[in-house]
């Protein structure tokens, strides 16, 4: 069926179905705004259209070639300030992704007999308004929840917490940012008092000492590696990883350190500056608070005690020290490292109090740096409506909710006055039958969440599964009771906000396929369906959102009420928060605390520490292997679900699931380079071939999260903090195996039937 044919059916169907049938109309209507019909009218068929990135939080722009309405081709846009011509393996082959068999074109509805069918917008809305208010009605408001992303717009993410949250009376919602930036979040937050990336990418050009903790940028996020190769200061390139990674190997200084063992080196560090009196004492005095109880606490952190510790050898830690000591522009970046792991709040707070004590922060080339993942990780830390009320403030402070009340015009008792429950605690109320309803939403929970293995299993409980995704075929959407089709990234509009605090635009530069809306337009539908559509009357477009995210930052530390819209974020090449009202260059690059002064009511940061604690599950006798798990390859994106589609990518790209494992290790099971093995733990089984490495360390096992297998080994424990998951250490066997059963797996990748 042709797609102008669907359009009239859906219309005519709105006429007679639809709550408020003049509303989801006029929605239908606008097709060209909202992923139907051709590319907007202002751009000329024949245009160049510049758009940031929808893969990680670097945000490269990339300029996509139009001919006659088309995008036939893309080159990285040459004078954007982050990436400066530059673009990864996944950014050159962003468009080649959109157009695979397996897009998601129609929604689909499972029927009683447990089949699924297309059906049209009025009726999987509808039907989804229905189910949910029945499941509300017998269970309460709270019994039905969502898991967002990072991977939308900020217009989007604010409009589905809020359509969720506000409209819907939803309690519980959260999203893949809690796997990756939650321990970030947390720790800025009791330290800086507000959640805040310091930094600016010029400060990897400008520093004399990186310190890179738990993060591999070379695989992660090349084109900022690429900013530190242009670096001309001569620096000490230092990373602290277990394994010699790719971005280790290009170091001066490879600390491998013993998995977990984070802690214990950063407090060991601090205890070594303070001993020898390389501290700011004039900067700590003037704008910190807490630091005589942490100097008191890393006393017994000695350097032969550290070294029993973190397996190092102390000349390691004190040269480690001695270059950190000697420069004068350190910074520190940390990633999932720190973030995913038992104690990683804690170990994230440790980098910022070096930082904080050395002086390092506010000035050119330092900084305690989280580096984000997600397009628009820092976008749904900020407005997402999860972990914070909308503009990072407080769903427990009753000012905040009258605040946000007030800017949206809302009832105040519409905003729930706690944050809900976090992605692990909305998937034990699953099991325990206090959730009977899940939306998810641009994110593949199937592949990635941690244990996943019965997590097929937990989500059949659901009485109502709704997928929203641009794939019909991932893990999750093979769930799904309602599959919502979303348009990708390149066919909606809006803006992301990147791992600088850099917000920068997205523009529609192709039509969606078949009848696959924008997730913009689909909350919007959602909204209407479940009758509080009236509630968002003022959030029509994107760029009416963009007006509302100005108000709700306002007076905020992320206030952008200087930027006037979306055309002057296009013509700046982006521009950081904070923009506030009359900055002199809204366009310029800035760091934060150039003042010294941070977000705590007394201007002060915080010294915050913590007793280091054991790792969840130690590898013992049955399982004596370490497994460490993380990013594989620069063309690899997550669950695969993107960058499967790219034959470019998947050349660049190992062929096969592979396991790194030392050469020793090997030797001991009788295991050669290449021979299929078989790695459990505890949760369940998966193969890969062998990759004999040194790098990876003698006792550890190293697993891409590419292959869905994975996942089905990992230790679900959690930081207590911020509940990320600690996706990096997990006991684990290995023996020579069978090669897998045929192709299981290029089946699920490259599946294109429903
Ligand atoms: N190509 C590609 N790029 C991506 C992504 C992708 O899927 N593919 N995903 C994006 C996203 S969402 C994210 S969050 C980022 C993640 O970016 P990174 O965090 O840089 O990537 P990871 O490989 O998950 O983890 C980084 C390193 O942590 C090390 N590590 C494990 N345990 C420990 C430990 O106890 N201590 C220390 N010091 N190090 C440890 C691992 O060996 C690994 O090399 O990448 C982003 N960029
Ligand atoms: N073992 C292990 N597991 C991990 C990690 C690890 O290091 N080790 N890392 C964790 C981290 S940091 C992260 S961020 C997560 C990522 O985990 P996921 O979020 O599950 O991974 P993605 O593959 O990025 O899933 C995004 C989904 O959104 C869809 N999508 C893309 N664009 C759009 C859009 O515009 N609209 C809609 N509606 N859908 C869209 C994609 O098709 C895909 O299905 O994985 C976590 N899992
Ligand atoms: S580095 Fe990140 S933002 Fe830049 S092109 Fe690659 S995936 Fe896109
Ligand atoms: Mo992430």
């Amino acid at each position: 069926m042709s797609v102008s044919l669907h359009l009239l059916l859906d219309r005519a169907r709105s006429l007679l179905h639809a709550r408020d049938g003049r509303l989801t109309r006029s929605l239908l209507r606008e097709p060209g705004r909202f992923g139907l019909g051709q590319v907007p009218a202002r751009v000329s068929p024949d245009a160049t259209s510049s758009l940031v990135c929808g893969y990680c939080s670097t945000g490269c722009s990339l300029d996509v070639h139009l001919r006659g309405g088309l995008a036939v081709n893309l080159s990285p846009s040459a004078s954007y300030p982050v990436n400066r011509g530059m673009a990864c393996p996944k950014g050159w082959e962003a468009l080649a992704v959109l157009d695979a068999p397996d897009r998601a074109t129609i929604p689909l509805l499972r029927g009683s007999d447990g089949r699924r069918c297309p059906v049209d917008w009025p009726t999987a809305v509808g039907e989804m308004a229905r189910r949910v208010k029945a499941i509300q009605r017998a269970h309460g408001p709270e019994s039905v929840a969502f898991l967002g992303t990072g991977q939308i717009t900020t217009e989007e993410l604010a409009l589905l917490g809020s359509v969720a949250k506000f409209g819907m009376g939803m309690v519980h919602g959260d999203g893949n940012t809690r796997q990756c930036m939650a321990t970030a979040a947390v720790a800025y937050k009791q330290c800086f008092g507000f959640d805040a990336p310091p930094y600016s990418y010029r400060d990897l050009e400008e520093s004399d000492c990186l310190v890179f903790v738990g993060s591999n940028p070379c695989i992660a996020h090349p084109i900022l590696w690429e900013r530190v190769m242009r670096n001309r200061r001569d620096p000490d390139l230092i990373v602290i990883d277990p394994r010699r990674t790719e971005t280790a190997a290009q170091s001066n200084l490879h600390v491998p350190i013993r998995p977990k063992a984070d802690l214990d080196l950063l407090y060991g560090l601090a205890h070594l500056f303070i001993q020898e009196g390389s501290i700011d004492r004039t900067f700590i005095d003037a704008h910190t608070a807490g630091f005589d109880a942490f100097a008191a606490f890393v006393e017994r952190f000695t350097p032969p005690y550290v070294a029993g510790r973190t397996g190092l050898d102390i000349r390691k830690i004190l040269d480690l020290a001695d270059r950190i000591r000697r420069r004068d522009r350190v910074s520190f970046w940390w990633t999932m490292g720190v973030n995913q792991s038992h104690q990683g709040v804690r170990t994230a707070q440790a980098i910022i109090a070096l930082a904080l004590m050395t002086g390092n922060i506010g000035r050119p080339g330092t900084g305690a740096n989280s580096i984000t993942g997600q397009c628009n990780a820092m976008g749904s830390r900020l407005f997402s409506n999860t972990s914070s009320l909308l503009g990072g403030r407080d769903f427990s402070n009753r000012d905040h909710r009258a605040e946000v009340a007030r800017i949206l015009d809302i009832p105040e008792d519409r905003i729930p006055a706690h944050a809900g429950r976090t992605y692990d605690q909305i998937l034990d109320g699953i099991r325990n039958g206090s959730i009977r309803g899940l939306w998810v939403v641009a994110t593949n929970p199937a592949h990635s969440w941690i244990d996943r293995g019965g997590l097929a299993d937990v989500l059949g409980r659901l009485d109502l599964l709704v997928v929203q995704d641009i794939y019909h075929s991932t893990e999750t959407a093979g769930l799904a009771d309602i599959l919502l089709p979303a348009a990708a990234w390149g066919e909606k509009e809006g803006t992301f906000i990147n791992s600088e605090r850099r917000i920068g635009l997205l523009r529609k530069v192709r039509r969606a396929p078949g009848q696959a809306l924008a997730d913009f337009q689909i909350f919007r539908l959602v909204a209407e369906a479940y009758g509080c559509g009236p509630m968002f009357a003022g959030w029509r477009t994107p760029s009416d959102v963009f007006q509302l995210l100005k108000r709700l930052s306002a007076g905020r530390p992320c206030d952008i009420t200087g930027i006037a819209d979306e055309r002057m974020v296009g013509e700046a090449g982006g521009i950081q928060w904070p923009c506030p009202t009359g900055l002199d260059d809204p366009g310029a690059e800035r760091r934060l605390f150039a003042d010294g002064c941070f977000y705590h009511d007394d201007g002060h940061a915080r010294f915050v520490f913590g007793e280091p604690t054991a790792m969840p599950e130690e590898p013992d006798e049955s399982y004596p292997l370490l497994l460490i798990t993380g990013r594989g390859c620069a063309s690899q994106w997550h669950t695969l679900t993107r960058t499967g589609k790219s034959s470019i990518l998947r050349k660049l790209a190992p062929r096969e699931p592979h396991a790194e494992l030392h050469p020793d290790d090997a030797t001991d099971r009788g295991i050669a380079p290449g021979d299929w093995v078989e790695i459990a733990s505890r949760r369940g089984s998966t193969r890969a071939r062998a990759l004999l490495t040194q790098g990876v360390g003698r006792g550890r096992v190293f697993l891409p999260m590419h292959d869905a297998g994975t996942n089905l080994l990992t230790f679900p424990a959690f930081d207590p903090h911020s509940r990320q998951p600690a996706y990096k250490a997990a006991a684990v066997r290995i023996r020579p195996a069978a090669p897998p059963r045929p192709n299981g797996r290029l089946r699920r990748l490259f599946s294109t039937s429903r």
